[in-house]
């Protein structure tokens, strides 16, 4: 908690952290990227392709030579082959390399990426799909603010979807939306880049301009006539300088770009299907009233959730993850929807009663989920619903 504080008192800029309370967090953006995914997951489909450069390609043509490549994993990219290149350079810089040339299956693609993002979606505060393969997220709250959390949280992202998709992905995590995209990637492939408050300054510092979110090639050579290549010396510029170089709205990103300050939110762009919360147990046990005490926490959380997106739910499910690591669930659900806490408490703690008497093990980790998600509109008033269920 010290450290928090800590971290607070430094902070600068206020849009840069959450207020909680009084006090304010410092902010965690995270950003996630899936490696060469179209390319990826054609190989997670044929295993035989491992190993062998894979591209895949758009053939708008009437022949197949006249399309371009969409992506190309790490092997094809090696001998020079990338995005946008037309399909016959790729072969010819491939030949005799035992190339595997595939037609993009877009669709294929879709249905993968939209079962990772509701995967995503319950495991951060806020997350935004910005493409088929990659997402900002926001974990402030969930982490209170600490970055060794973050770390934790973004190990958990990335075992979630190696073990449901198979597919590997890279994750940056920052104060900002800026910090964190560089840090993915610079992941690539496979790792995480966690930039604390403290070291933002001198992680961006040495970076070239150019690898700015935004700047594109030519902000970068206006930046370079005005003596500017790398990011810490964009941000001793004088603002009214690039104020008057890029005008008022662009020279003001850019300074806070540089210095790890661009204060845009992360916003949710999916309907949230569910809200969950899972914990650890602080021990191994069959008692379902420590169960359910110590994921009071979790259901509160919950429960803020569906009050600030106007949601009611329609079925409790206990989780229970068994000190063998089997996941074990128990639901229930309401005829209608209802949005009451003291439901999703009682619910989970007889979905516990139950489950602790039949799985004849101990609860290692334990979890809430609720499910069946309405709008405001659909709802049924507590005394409606106490009515029903009598
Ligand atoms: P990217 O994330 O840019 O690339 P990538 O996932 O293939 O590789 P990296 O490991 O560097 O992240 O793009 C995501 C997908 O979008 C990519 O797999 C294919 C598609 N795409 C195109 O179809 N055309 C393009 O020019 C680019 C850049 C991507
Ligand atoms: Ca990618």
């Amino acid at each position: 908690m010290d450290e928090i504080q800590d971290h607070t008192s430094r902070f600068q800029n206020p849009l840069n952290s959450e207020p909680r309370g009084i006090q304010f967090l410092p902010r965690v953006v995270g950003h996630i990227d899936l490696d060469y995914f179209y390319a990826q997951v054609e190989e997670v489909e044929n295993p035989s392709l491992k190993g062998r450069p894979v591209v895949v390609c758009v053939f708008p043509g009437r022949t197949e030579d006249s399309g371009v490549v969409s992506t190309a994993n790490y092997k094809a990219r090696e001998h020079g082959v990338h995005s946008g290149m037309p399909i016959v350079q790729a072969k010819k810089r491939l030949e005799g390399h035992d190339p595997e040339v595939i037609r993009m299956d877009h669709r294929k693609y879709e249905v993968i990426s939209n079962r990772i993002m509701e995967q995503l979606e319950q495991m951060v505060d806020v997350l935004e799909p910005t493409g088929i393969d990659e997402a900002f997220f926001d974990i402030t709250e969930s982490t209170g603010g600490d970055y060794g959390r973050a770390r934790s949280s973004a190990e958990s992202v990335q075992a979630v979807i190696m073990k449901g998709e198979n597919l590997s992905c890279s994750v940056g995590i920052g104060r900002s939306k800026v910090v964190a995209k560089l840090g993915s990637d610079m992941a690539k492939p496979g790792g995480i880049t966690v930039v604390s408050p403290e070291a933002t300054e001198s992680f961006l510092a040495p970076l070239d301009t150019s690898k700015l979110y935004g700047v594109g090639p030519k902000t970068t050579s206006a930046l370079e006539d005005m003596g500017i290549r790398t990011v810490g010396e964009l941000a001793k510029t004088s603002p009214t300088e690039l104020e008057r170089r890029f005008g008022r709205k662009f020279g003001v990103y850019l300074l806070a770009a540089a210095t790890g300050t661009d204060p845009d939110p992360v916003v949710a762009g999916l309907e949230p299907t569910q809200f969950s919360r899972i914990v650890t147990l602080r021990r191994d046990t069959n008692d379902p009233k420590e169960v359910t005490d110590q994921l009071s926490d979790g259901m509160r959380y919950i429960h803020v959730k569906l009050a600030s997106s106007g949601k009611s739910f329609k079925t409790v499910t206990a989780i229970g993850i068994l000190t063998d690591l089997s996941t074990k669930t128990k639901s229930k659900t309401f005829e209608n929807a209802v949005s009451n806490p003291a439901l999703i408490r009682d619910t989970a703690s007889e979905l516990f009663d139950e489950l602790s008497r039949t799985v004849g093990k101990e609860f290692r980790r334990a979890g809430v989920r609720v499910s069946g998600l309405q709008g405001a509109e659909d709802q049924t008033s507590l005394s409606e619903f106490l009515h029903q269920a009598r």
